[in-house]
């Protein structure tokens, strides 16, 4: 068994009550270590170490900045291997998918915002004769970081690494259901000779830790990653004390393949948005629209394909499909399916718990489901599922598939599968959604804004909206 401990002031420790909260491993339904279960106490030594460390780490350059945060990106690639077997084992995620996504882009988001930094200028406004305007960028003093399960190095790292190359301490809260690789961080950050109190990662439950930290009147801002439900519950939190708010929530995503795609490449592409990480991403496509005209044959290779991923310990080199994060989930996932049935849906595949025999007897594991024959506007179509689970739509035209992609809550992410570019600069023009891509899925360059619209979130990150977000700005007019 690990225990995990909280880093706060350069240091490991224990929390302050002794209270933990298991650790289980999805694909055996085990646990396997100790989180901190902290509370309010853990959380006062934390602000009290970024409230200490703040004035000096501002104060650094931003080359100095800069330099410690690529150190820590060697870090994580140095120790990449490792790391990508832990987020797996954590999450549930195939060992090839941690490796080939979830580690790499850590790496990258230290690496890209120590460059960043170094490019951020501020703006200057003139008047003609009469003034110039200036405008400073300061570091907003202690922000919070919090984020969820299903992507835990990756998503903490992105939130981390602008707020600290901006200037201002941090105090992280991971997920609680997969804090391990933001436990290796802490040790990264000491190798790489990041200051004291500069990040600190304090583990624990959303209702105890988590909410003690946004409400807490010493953080300046927030950036959350997570459910609608506690983005709300946060939202309702932080407002009332001004404090600057990022939320990227969740998102019901539309893929809408015209018959004159690629139909080998949108039908990869549909796939992999469907069942990516076992659909746990915020950005799946979970409403796959399909021009009736080659409706029949694409349920039918897309069926296939679901039928062929591999599904198995996700810890083996060629499982495509691992575990879900944990047993309550797979039944919340699982009573999306019944509904689906009550609501008039059929099953063309999966949809069913499945035994991974060997040491995964246990783990929370369930066959990729496609859907057809529900509307657009039922609940299976409205709300977010968070699973393998994602329904076939035929439409007519254009204006069909955009008024029902368009008709959920959310507005995160859509796909659009079309020969026709220009069609594809309508159709995104159109969509109500923070992120298009065209004949791509899930492809990010770490300059674009990143975030939701509707219930999907507020702000943007990525880029120097992360940079901006993360500090204050004051104008200053000059009278010439
Ligand atoms: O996420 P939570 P959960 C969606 C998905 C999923 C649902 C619930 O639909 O089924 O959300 O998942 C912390 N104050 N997404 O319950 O609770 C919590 O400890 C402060 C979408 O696992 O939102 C964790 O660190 N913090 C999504 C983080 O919030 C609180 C990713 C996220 O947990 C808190 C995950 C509170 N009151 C789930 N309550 C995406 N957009 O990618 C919880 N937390």
């Amino acid at each position: 068994m690990i225990t995990i401990a909280n880093y706060v002031g350069g240091k490991f420790l224990a929390p302050a009550a002794g209270h933990y909260l298991d650790d289980i491993e999805p694909a055996t339904g085990r646990p396997y270590a100790l989180v901190p279960g902290s509370d309010a106490v853990d959380l006062e030594a934390a602000v009290a170490a970024a409230r200490g460390a703040f004035p000096g780490w501002a104060r650094q350059t931003v080359e100095e900045r800069s330099r410690l945060l690529l150190r820590i990106a060697e870090g994580i690639e140095r120790e990449a291997e490792a790391l990508a077997r832990a987020e797996s084992i954590d999450t549930g995620k195939p060992i090839g998918l941690a490796r080939q996504v979830d580690i790499p882009r850590a790496a990258a988001n230290f690496r890209f915002f120590a460059h960043a930094v170094t490019q951020f200028a501020s703006e200057s406004h003139g008047m003609g004769t009469a003034a110039i305007n200036y405008t400073l960028r300061d570091p907003l003093g202690v922000v919070a970081c919090l984020s969820p399960w299903n992507l835990p190095l990756y998503l903490l790292s992105w939130k981390i690494a602008p707020a600290l190359a901006a200037g201002n301490t941090v105090i992280a809260k991971p997920s609680e259901l997969a804090p391990m690789t933001a436990y290796w961080l802490g040790r990264i950050c000491i190798e790489a000779g990041l200051p004291p109190g500069v990040l600190n990662i304090v583990h624990g439950s959303g209702p105890s830790v988590g909410q003690a930290l946004v409400a807490h009147p010493a953080i300046k801002a927030i950036s959350f990653t997570g459910g609608t439900k506690t983005g709300a519950a946060i939202a309702s939190v932080a407002a009332p004390q001004f404090k600057k708010l990022s939320l990227e929530l969740g998102g019901k995503n539309p893929t809408i393949v015209f018959a004159d795609c690629d139909r080998e490449q949108a039908l990869d592409g549909a796939l992999r948005a469907a069942f990516a990480n076992q659909g746990e991403l915020c950005l799946c496509g979970s409403r796959i629209f399909v021009e009736r005209s080659i409706y029949e044959p694409f349920k039918r290779d897309l069926v296939a394909r679901a039928e062929a991923l591999r599904l198995g310990d996700p810890l083996s080199e060629d499982t495509e499909q691992g575990a879900l994060i944990t047993e309550a989930h797979l039944d919340k996932v699982l009573s999306y399916v019944q509904l689906a049935r009550e609501e008039g849906g059929r099953i063309l595949t999966g949809g069913v718990r499945v035994t991974v025999p060997g040491r995964c007897e246990a783990g929370y594991f369930l066959k990729p489901a496609i859907l057809e024959g529900l509307t657009h506007d039922c609940r299976t179509n409205r709300e977010e599922i968070f699973g393998p689970v994602a329904c076939l739509l035929p439409f007519d035209d254009e204006d069909e598939a955009l008024a029902e992609a368009n008709g959920t809550e959310f507005g995160l992410a859509a796909s659009v599968w079309t020969r026709d570019l220009q069609r594809g600069h309508r159709i995104a023009q159109r969509l109500d959604s923070g992120v298009v891509w065209v004949n791509t899925w899930l492809l990010r360059d770490l300059r674009t804004p990143f975030g939701g619209m509707k219930h999907s979130g507020v702000g943007r990150e990525g880029g120097f909206e992360a940079l901006r977000f993360f500090t204050e700005v004051k104008n200053v007019c000059i009278k010439l």
